[in-house]
């Protein structure tokens, strides 16, 4: 096998929002993960809110709402692992030291959009908002680590939704090509690599979660989703015209799924599911326009294709430069009755896959489907390719010696690691590889803190109750040595 290319990005990945803290300082505003609470894999996190008459409730963050008329807010009795995440803000210098350490190449983060544009519509940027960022681009190039940032990972401004009625407002356009821009004329001589959305595509993933969501619904997400289309378009557009050095790209959920039979009605079943799920996203984003299926599924939640086809123009012009995706699991799909949908993974449901093996969270672990699904993906729209996310999510032990035996997470990565080199080998240009939790922050599902991912131990538990300092676990030592040797020395 040729192996890895020798400028190949080893790194890993993290997002403001969970990893990042420091919600109440520096003039931050508030974003949605702020209103929501920590729960656990059996019970979801919740949105807490204050009805016009005062009285407080919480509601399912999984798709319910609050009720009409009740603003989000901050509760004293809840706990919001957000707030903290494992503090970024206070111990930046001291975990790049350690991703240096471990011999990084590139550091995907995010921009907390709430740091620069507390309420989405102000007039200015903050400036210590601003000023943080550079402190840690700073820090990144003192080691020649190159950051890949996202704009925009799960922290809208909560004014978004409260105040200016969410994403189907196309002014939120507007508002985040403003702070696209801020970013890219201030850090321009900083970042290179640029991600305008992380996994756009979970917007209508609602659409398989809840069940018999209304159709209102339904059109709400589609609707929500072509105007993160249109503004992503926006943005890359705009890179290109003022900033031909950057490279901006797109980020889709890696949802990839496998007929559960060759029943060849669950290779329909599956095919239309990863048309829904993950190509209407990527080939909006890659190609420049919807593909043909797209018709079929605003057939099917009754919206007329001239809502999407009025913006033809600007989603051509604003095709990303290269493309990525997390990637964790695959599922099953079937059409036949009675299967058992009990074969989850990462933001999708699906059925269970008796040659692969699960995680203690019920996601399934499959290395080949990372070489299918990176031959896939490179097949069709040939541009470069980076795997932004990958990880295992796991519970870990910190032993009294401060060590910490990850060998599960070592297997996990390595048999993926493997597999990527077996991707390059059958001829896809993969440029970056940045597993997710590089250091362990708080999960996105579930907000808890035991299910860790990182190759760096954050001591603190689900309650947020902890030293905070930093352990290198096995794993650390072990990714430390595949970087060394460029993905040789895997033992
Ligand atoms: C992805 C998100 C990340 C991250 C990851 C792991 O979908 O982009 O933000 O959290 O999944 O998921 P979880 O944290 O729920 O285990």
């Amino acid at each position: 096998m040729a192996g890895f290319p020798k400028d190949f990005f080893w790194g890993g990945a993290t997002a403001a929002n969970q990893y990042e803290g420091g919600w109440n300082e520096g003039g931050r505003g508030l974003a949605a993960t702020d209103v929501t609470t920590g729960a656990t894999k059996d019970s979801p996190r919740r949105r807490t809110y204050v009805m016009p008459d005062g009285t407080t409730g919480a509601t399912s963050a999984m798709g319910q709402q609050i009720p009409k008329g009740a603003k989000s807010c901050v509760l004293d009795g809840y706990y919001y692992p957000n707030h903290k995440g494992t503090d970024f803000y206070h111990h930046y210098k001291e975990d790049i030291a350690l991703f240096a350490e471990m011999g990084f190449k590139m550091f995907r983060m995010s921009i907390a959009w709430p740091r620069i544009y507390p309420h989405a519509n102000d007039e200015k940027p903050n400036q210590e908002g601003l000023d943080f960022y550079h402190k840690v681009f700073a820090e990144l190039r003192k080691y020649d680590i190159e950051p890949l940032v996202t704009i925009s990972h799960y922290d809208d401004p909560l004014t978004i939704d409260e105040e200016f009625g969410g994403w189907e407002n196309r002014e939120i356009i507007d508002f985040y090509c403003k702070y696209a821009e801020t970013l890219f004329n201030e850090y321009k001589d900083e970042v290179k690599y640029w991600l305008t959305f992380n996994e756009n595509n979970c917007e209508t993933m609602s659409v398989q979660y809840v069940p018999n969501l209304p159709i209102e619904r339904q059109q709400s997400a589609y609707k929500k989703l072509h105007n993160k289309f249109v503004a992503s378009a926006k943005v890359v557009k705009y890179a290109h015209e003022h900033f031909p050095e950057f490279k901006v790209g797109c980020m889709v959920a890696g949802v990839f799924t496998y007929p559960l039979t060759c029943d060849p009605k669950d290779v329909i079943a599956n095919m239309e599911n990863m048309q829904n799920f993950f190509y209407y996203a990527g080939d909006v984003q890659a190609r420049g326009y919807y593909p043909g299926f797209a018709k079929r599924i605003w057939d099917r939640v009754g919206l007329d294709a001239e809502y999407f086809n009025k913006d033809a123009e600007i989603l051509r012009e604003g095709k990303v430069d290269f493309f990525t995706y997390s990637y964790y699991s695959t599922s099953c799909q079937t059409s036949h009755k009675g299967a058992k949908r009990d074969g989850g993974g990462n933001l999708s449901l699906g059925y269970y896959n008796e040659y692969i093996k699960y995680s203690e969270w019920g996601w399934g672990m499959d290395p080949d489907g990372l070489r299918y699904s990176l031959n896939e993906i490179y097949d069709r729209y040939q541009i470069p390719v980076m795997v932004v996310e990958n990880g295992l999510g796991a519970l870990d032990t910190l032993e009294e010696d401060g060590s910490i035996h990850d060998q599960y997470r070592i297997e996990y990565m390595r048999e993926h690691v493997k597999a990527m080199e077996q991707a390059i080998d059958d001829g896809v240009e993969l440029l970056a590889y940045t597993p997710w939790g590089c250091i362990d922050l708080v999960s996105a599902s579930t907000g808890e803190m035991r299910k860790r991912y990182g190759m760096i131990y954050v001591d603190m538990d689900d309650e947020g109750k902890g030293s905070m300092d930093r352990y290198r676990k096995d794993s650390f030592y072990w990714y430390k040595k595949c970087i060394a040797s460029n993905g040789e020395d895997l033992d």
